[in-house]
């Protein structure tokens, strides 16, 4: 079934709004909505606000009053289908009397599932997958924590030419110049979660929250979580007020990133040693990884990854480029690769 240009432009629209600045990032994904009336002029717009607020076709429908009677809705994500913090949003343009449904997104959330077989039951037109590629970049962590159960996972390591992420004595402040270390806490500040073990903690003390240009906090802070059976001391930066903090009380890589999902985390940005990389690595659980590479050697010292268990070259853990580029200028510039496993 055709979508008409006006439906096509209101999907333009309710994409852009999904994707206002400001909303918390997860646990709900970023939503967007507008209501047209017959002629395809606009009667009322919403996006959703971060979990626990309306719904994007909620907040369209409360803006529109009785116009939405008779109107077509252009959603970027399928209506939702059941109660959560808020009501389905299906029965909600049923009972409005929207005549048409234009959505994006199919809902990868198995618990809100069902939207667009409720519409159709109800009698109303239904067009799914309209510009879908958009839709699902906006909510890549999201759609990729409601598909695989768990959070996506960031590896980010800092590393000399020949791979090290320490010197012989344990010092590895600074290894990357100031302009690898910004963009890597721009990184940081994409991800809902920042994930070490108990040694980094007891090892550097890491404050772990996003900072800005004046090395300030910034309002929204990705949870801080510290991985691990050992004992902490209370005093660690780590567990501060500047951001909320969760201990997780385990060594296994797929046990905390239960745990994380169950708290409604969807994008893990892993910056923990070589021993807690190298089990999340080993336990596949590495869905990409940023390198920052400096031009300086060290002969000696602790790799950026520990043991994997491979002995012979075969074996490598191989994995496809996706992105490199020069990060700062000058002789101690970064090289920044972004890499993706070889099968994705
Ligand atoms: C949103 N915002 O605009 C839409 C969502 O727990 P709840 O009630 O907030 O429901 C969250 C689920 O609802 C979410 O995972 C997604 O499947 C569906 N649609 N969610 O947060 C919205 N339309
Ligand atoms: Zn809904």
């Amino acid at each position: 079934m055709d979508v008409t240009a006006a439906e096509q432009a209101a999907m333009r629209r309710a994409l852009a709004l999904a994707a206002t600045p400001g909303v918390p990032l997860g646990p709900n994904p970023r939503v967007g909505c507008v209501l047209l009336d017959a002629d395809g002029s606009e009667i009322a717009e919403g996006f959703h606000r971060g979990a626990g607020t309306p719904h994007a076709e909620a907040a369209a429908l409360a803006e529109a009053g009785a116009a939405a009677e008779g109107a077509t809705a252009v959603v970027t994500l399928e209506p939702c289908n059941h109660t959560g913090r808020t009501g389905p949003c299906a029965q909600a343009l049923v009972d409005a009397g929207v005549r048409r449904v234009v959505f994006g997104q199919a809902d990868p959330n198995p618990l809100a599932a069902g939207g667009a077989e409720t519409l159709r039951r109800a009698g109303i037109e239904v067009v799914g997958g309209v510009m879908t590629a958009p839709a699902v970049q906006l909510n890549r962590p999201w759609t990729f924590a409601m598909t695989h159960g768990r959070p996506y996972v960031t590896w980010k390591f800092a590393a000399t030419l020949d791979g090290r992420s320490a010197a012989a004595d344990g010092t590895s402040k600074w290894i990357t110049s100031t302009p690898a270390r910004v963009d890597a806490h721009r990184l940081r500040g994409e991800c809902d979660v920042v994930l070490v073990g108990t040694g980094t903690v007891a090892a550097d003390d890491p404050e772990l929250t996003v900072r800005d240009e004046f090395d300030q906090p910034v309002a929204l802070q990705p949870l801080r979580a510290v991985m691990g059976e050992r004992d902490l001391p209370a005093g660690a930066r780590v567990f501060n007020d500047r951001a909320e903090t969760v201990r997780l009380l385990t060594r296994e890589p797929a046990v905390a990133l239960t745990r994380l999902h169950e708290l409604g985390r969807t994008h893990v940005f892993l910056e923990g040693g070589p021993s807690l990389a190298a089990a999340f690595l080993s336990a596949g659980l590495v869905d990409e990884v940023v390198a920052y590479v400096a031009p300086a050697l060290l002969g000696a010292g602790s790799a950026a990854v520990g043991d994997l268990g491979i002995t012979t070259i075969d074996d490598a853990m191989r994995w496809r480029l996706s992105r490199a580029s020069v990060v700062g200028q000058g002789l101690d510039a970064c090289v920044r690769l972004s890499l993706k496993p070889e099968e994705a």
